[in-house]
């Protein structure tokens, strides 16, 4: 198959040893984040972080590329440029959250379905404009003795992909996130089978959409035991299941399997991804990384919203993007 700009850019995220930041938090959700530190989630403050972040020395040796909320793409740094115009002076491909969050399937449910395709072609037009090269749309499933129900994977699977359709139409590469949820006391082969309907969902969706596989990146869980259950797997159980995993549904056209963090501590995620980088030696994709709350949490907690505090914050974070890199070969 001949070479696409979109295949060019996927090739790009997933280059040896280099990864995604996921810098996409929704106001909501980087307002419990700032919670922890007790700061307040202003708009000058998600700015003056995002600077941080962006701005870290040696980014670009670690990370392809970062994925924006909407406020995010249209902000400035402190010195006056946008930060779309200081991501892409690194080399690092603007990435653009796409979906409006979850709304619960009904009532009486906690299975929630993720909304956003209308008027999508639009939006991603106008991001393309501002400079993003690849979106990102996150399914949520919920594992519990009753759920996921079939309707609610199949529902989300199918949202996913028209997103992917409506982003290749516009010259984005899509990141296709189904996220089976680490929450409840589910072992690991029970979050095992689920991921793996889930996904065999997705491709059967994604063929029938006339998605072109070969121009779009996965974001999956790793396949992991649920935090509370009593007995947690080890890392290279972890590895063995979501490595096969991959195998039994994802199509070799995909150049990339991109995992998110979901909830990991730092470390658990940086081993649990060498482990499966090894174990996945013999696979067609690259294996690499998107994490959000992995490569921030200890940054985050380092900064404190101080200005006296930016420059070792900055530190702690690249320590983390360093030490995911080396786990996928960098
Ligand atoms: C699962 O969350 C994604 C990856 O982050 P972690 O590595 O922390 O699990 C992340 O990209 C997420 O989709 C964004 O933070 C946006 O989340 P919200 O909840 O704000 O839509």
């Amino acid at each position: 198959m001949q070479k696409t700009k979109l295949r060019s850019t996927c090739e790009k995220l997933v280059a040896k040893g280099k990864g995604i930041l996921a810098a996409d938090e929704s106001t909501n959700t980087i307002a419990k984040r700032f919670a922890m530190i007790d700061l307040p989630s202003t708009e000058d403050n998600r700015r003056d972080y995002r600077e941080l972040l962006f701005t870290a020395p040696s980014i670009e040796d670690y990370i392809s590329g970062v994925i924006l909320f909407d406020e995010t793409i249209w902000q400035r740094s402190s010195d006056g440029r946008m930060f779309t115009d200081i991501l892409r002076s690194k080399n690092i491909c603007v990435g653009i959250k796409v979906d409006a969050g979850v709304k619960p399937m009904h009532a009486d449910t906690e299975e929630a379905l993720t909304h956003g395709l209308e008027g999508l072609g639009k939006r991603l037009h106008k991001y393309r404009q501002a400079g993003a090269s690849f979106a990102k749309w996150r399914a949520v499933i919920k594992i519990s003795d009753v759920l996921p129900t079939d309707a609610c994977i199949h529902k989300n699977m199918q949202a996913l992909a028209r997103y992917a359709s409506v982003c290749q139409q516009e010259e984005i590469v899509p990141i296709v996130e189904p996220e089976v949820l680490m929450d409840g006391k589910h072992n690991i082969e029970r979050c095992y089978a689920v991921t793996r309907q889930v996904l065999a969902s997705l491709y059967d969706e994604l063929r029938q959409a006339n998605v072109c596989l070969y121009s779009s990146l996965l974001k999956p869980n790793m396949v992991i035991a649920a935090k509370d259950c009593p007995n947690q797997a080890d890392s290279d159980a972890i590895a063995s299941y979501t490595v096969r995993c991959c195998k039994e549904t994802v199509d070799e056209a995909v150049p990339g399997i991109v995992f998110l963090s979901g909830g990991q501590s730092e470390e658990q995620a940086t081993m649990n991804l060498g482990s499966i980088f090894n174990a996945g030696k013999d696979c067609p994709w690259a294996f690499s990384f998107s994490y959000g709350r992995a490569l921030q949490e200890s940054a985050l907690r380092t900064w404190q919203g101080k200005n006296a505090n930016v420059a070792a914050a900055q530190q702690v974070f690249i320590k983390r993007c360093q030490a995911n890199s080396r786990a996928i070969g960098g």
